[in-house]
């Protein structure tokens, strides 16, 4: 047997799954149940597990096992708060096709049947008319699940209807995952890192850049297990014992820096690639660099080289160079430069600063950094883009991975299968560009993508009037749309600008399998429904399949199965995965029956990220062209284009005069400590955790307070070109003088082209972070302040629509 030295790698070591799960869940899991009447349900969540006690149909209250995260406490509540949506509606104007209405938050409440005629009948129009390039469907945080999933389900009802738009590249990080196959084979972000454990014992310096995993690890894509944070705590043991130094690189104060008592070193926003490259260019010139790994690992270093030499461009790119850019002394570049040298580093990244212009090259800058430093493939050093969130950075276990339903339906006959008048899909942070400008021909990824003519939008579990930038100029574009449905349990700031809104219900209302634990694949759980779908909402499958039933497609929808059917085919995928493996699962009809529905896979699996490739770069070589990490880019270099060089380069942002002028700040927009994006902002005991004066949050440094007169809790305009946002004030250290902190994901109260609660996005730019992966900017952000004077007008975005009648 051929042992992979990937496998050879992974220490096996079992633990007793019951024990585990002790651990993990609240002993009431296990209490015996003496009310007939109360059950006590296990469940989970995008926030984590908890325990429901349930009296018929109501929750009577929950129990929590978990101290990493607020949200998971009282998320259930968008069960039943003032924003959850009740029934279906239609904006008041659409029914006597007046577009001017839209915004004005005016709905008439409408019958299921006839609001699945009007999705119907408005797809199918725009299907016949214009074909699948006029059709955009838009999912993305709101999905959840093996079985219901809003994504999903809606891309398979819409795959039997007729083809479809689609968007590629998240909002995340496409920058980094558009760039970094290219130099490393692999987009990195969501792929398997080398387990904390190693860092622990092996790290002596650890870089946390632009990195706060402590904040971003309470929450998951499926049901987080948390089981990092028992990795940070043993990092911070060795930091308290002198063992591992840690620097926070990053404008603001972190939730990991306090956590880790790091030092931090508050660079100047966007700067960070001239600082990666003015400490290339140290360990060059003081010939400290790795010279066997940038020969034998890499490809292309004398271009990089000569580029930081200045023979490009004539611009030594000097720590005095580097310094004058990113504000920082030569003497603290230099300092850097040699702890890199004289102890094992691992430089972490976060992702907030590739999402910004020029993002890829931040990204390869690193890349090329921790390249000199040469200790990429040793346990503790090298870099990292993976850790901060999804349980990234802990063991996975042994086990398989559920089933889960199609996006497409084998051997299925769409009703309409007609050409795409454009290329099939475009960069989604791209949405507003491409309303705007049908036909437009862009450069992506190294092609050339032509714009199609969109006419519906149907958007099932995003909410991007909080999450996109610049909203002002989405809300015009979406004007030149002929429809807009939204698919949400709770009334977002999309379902106000929508013409079709249709009530989901949320995870707590239906049966479910998820799995337990995101990049640690910790188990399974069964989900049981809580509660009955509340007022008149539906299962985000049952809509479409609603939908389906409309041209004759419901049996090739559901396969002819019942939803417990489909459950069972999911979990008996892992069933016999898992048996293969040597691990027996109860049969689905055993598990399914208990209350509390979970089981955990044994296995903890150890993992060094590029371990071979440090062994053996011929024998496991990279996926890039020359099988090493690329210093140069042929393919970037054939691109030919001026915003993405074909080596790591510094680029000033579009808006770099005004950036150095002095007279803006620069805002950043962090994600959320308690909600994840806009989600459980209509909750709240979560807004008042963070806010201020019942606003989102501006975090501004006591220096720049004083000098616009500002104290805690004053209301802040906070303003540029695009628009207005009203935040309140925290004066405070975590920021440094010329730069302001927010959250994304503030729900939107539109009063004209401000927004009174805090929406960020009213702010930000909206321009693709280069040519090459055509990545949101939501980063590059300048505002200027003033002190708000006067009475706040009434926040009206938490209590849903104004029903009016027809
Ligand atoms: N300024 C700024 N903007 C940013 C960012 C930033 O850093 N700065 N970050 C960006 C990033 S990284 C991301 S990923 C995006 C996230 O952008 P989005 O995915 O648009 O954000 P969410 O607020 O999570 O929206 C999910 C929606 O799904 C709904 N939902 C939940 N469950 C269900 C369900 O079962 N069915 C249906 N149909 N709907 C459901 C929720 O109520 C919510 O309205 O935001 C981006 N926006
Ligand atoms: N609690 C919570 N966790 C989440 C989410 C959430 O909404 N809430 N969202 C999840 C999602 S979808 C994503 S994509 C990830 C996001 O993960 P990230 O994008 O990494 O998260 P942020 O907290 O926005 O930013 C991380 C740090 O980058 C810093 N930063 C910003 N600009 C710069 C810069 O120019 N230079 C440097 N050096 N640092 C900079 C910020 O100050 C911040 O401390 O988080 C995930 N985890
Ligand atoms: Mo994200």
């Amino acid at each position: 047997m051929v042992l992979s030295r990937r496998d050879f790698l992974k220490k096996t070591c079992s633990v007793s799954t019951k024990a585990a799960l002790a651990m993990q869940l609240s002993p009431l899991a296990f209490a015996s149940q003496a009310d007939p009447n109360l059950r006590r349900v296990l469940t989970g969540s995008k926030f984590g597990t908890f325990e429901a006690e349930l009296n018929g149909n109501s929750i009577k209250k929950i129990s929590v096992d978990n101290i990493h995260s607020k949200m998971v406490y009282h998320a259930y509540k968008t069960i039943n708060n003032p924003s959850r949506i009740k029934t279906p509606m239609v904006r008041k104007g659409y029914l006597s096709g007046d577009n001017s209405d839209r915004g004005s938050n005016e709905f008439v409440p409408i019958s299921w049947e006839k609001a699945i005629d009007i999705l119907y009948k408005e797809i199918d129009n725009a299907q016949s008319q214009h074909g699948p390039s006029s059709i955009f469907p838009l999912s993305h945080w709101g999905m959840f699940g093996q079985f219901g999933n809003c994504g999903t389900a809606m891309q398979r009802a819409l795959n039997l209807h007729g083809k479809t738009m689609s968007s590629t590249g998240f909002y995340s990080f496409a920058a980094a995952e558009s760039i970094l196959p290219e130099i490393v084979g692999d987009i990195e972000v969501t792929s398997e890192q080398t387990t904390l454990n190693y860092v622990a014992e092996h790290t002596e310096l650890l870089i946390l850049w632009g990195c706060d995993p402590i904040k971003n690890l309470k929450i998951g894509f499926s049901v987080p297990d948390f089981s990092p944070y028992k990795y940070w705590q043993q990092i911070k043991q060795k930091i308290d014992q002198g063992k591992i130094e840690v620097i926070s690189i990053d404008p603001v104060t972190t939730d990991t820096q306090n956590y880790l008592n790091a030092k931090n070193i508050p660079i100047k926003p966007h700067t960070d690639t001239a600082l990666m490259l003015g400490l290339c260019y140290e360990l060059l010139e003081q010939e400290t660099y790795n010279k066997r790994f940038i020969e034998d690992y890499t490809d292309g270093h004398e271009e990089f080289f000569a580029y930081l030499l200045g023979e490009k461009d004539g611009v030594k790119k000097t720590t005095q160079w580097a310094s004058e850019i990113c504000g920082l002394p030569v003497t603290t570049i230099k300092s850097l430069a040699k702890k890199f040298t004289t102890k094992r580093t691992l430089l972490s990244s976060g992702w907030s600063a590739q999402r910004a212009e020029h993002g890829e090259h931040y990204c390869w800058s690193l890349v090329a950094l921790a390249s000199m430093i040469g200790e990429i493939g040793l346990p503790g050093g090298g870099f990292s883009f993976g850790y901060n969130a999804n349980d990234a950075g802990a063991a996975t276990s042994n086990g398989s991975r559920l089933g889960v339903m199609s996006a497409t339906v084998k051997d299925s006959s769409p009703k309409y299968d007609k050409p795409y008048t454009s290329t099939p899909y475009f960069p989604t942070s791209r949405m507003v560009d491409v309303i705007n400008n049908p036909g437009k021909v862009v450069p992506f990824k190294g092609k050339d993508i032509t714009y199609p003519d969109l006419k519906v939008f149907v958007v099932a579990g995003a909410n991007p009037l909080s999450t996109h930038q610049d909203v002002n100029q989405l809300k015009q574009a979406l004007n030149k749309l002929d429809f807009i449905a939204t698919i949400d349990c709770q009334w977002t700031a999309t379902c106000r600008f929508s013409d079709l809104v249709l009530p989901t219900t949320t995870v707590w209302e239906r049966d479910e399998l998820i799995p337990y634990g995101n990049a640690t694949n910790r188990g399974v759980i069964g989900m049981k429904k809580l509660v009955e779908p509340m007022y008149e909402s539906k299962d985000d499958y049952e809509i479409w399949r609603l939908f389906a039933a409309k041209f004759d497609r419901e049996k090739q929808f559901t396969e002819g199965k019942s939803q417990i059917q489909w459950l069972k085919e999911f979990y008996d995928k892992a069933y016999t995965d898992n048996q293969n493996r040597g691990i027996n699962m109860p049969v689905f009809e055993k598990f399914w029956t208990q209350d509390s529905a979970i089981f955990e896979y044994p296995g903890q699996n150890d993992f060094v990220r590029y371990a071979d490739f440090k062994e053996d770069p011929d024998l496991d070589g990279l996926a890039t062209d020359s099988g090493l990490i690329q210093l140069f880019s042929q393919k970037i270099a054939n691109a030919n284009l001026k915003d993405c060089p074909p080596y790591p380069s510094w680029m000033e942002t579009s808006d770099w005069k005004e950036r150095s002028s002095g007279e803006f700040f620069h805002l950043i927009s962090l994600h959320p400590t308690n909600r994840l994006h806009s989600q459980l902002c209509g909750v709240k005991e979560l807004r008042d955790l963070i806010n201020a004066n019942q606003h989102e949050p501006l975090w501004i440094n006591p220096a720049d307070a004083k000098e616009f007169n500002l104290v805690t809790g004053d209301i802040v305009e906070t303003y540029n070109a695009k628009g207005k946002v009203l935040l309140g004030a925290i004066v405070s250290d975590k920021v440094s003088q010329g730069v302001l902190a927010t959250q994304e994901g503030g729900w939107y109260s539109p009063d004209g082209d401000t927004c009174l609660y805090g929406n960020v996005n009213i702010l930000t730019t909206d321009r693709g972070a280069s040519s090459w992966s055509q990545g949101p900017s939501a980063q590059t952000c300048l505002v200027k302040i003033k002190k708000y004077q006067g009475s706040i007008p009434n926040i009206d975005c938490f209590d849903g629509p104004k029903i009016v009648k027809a």
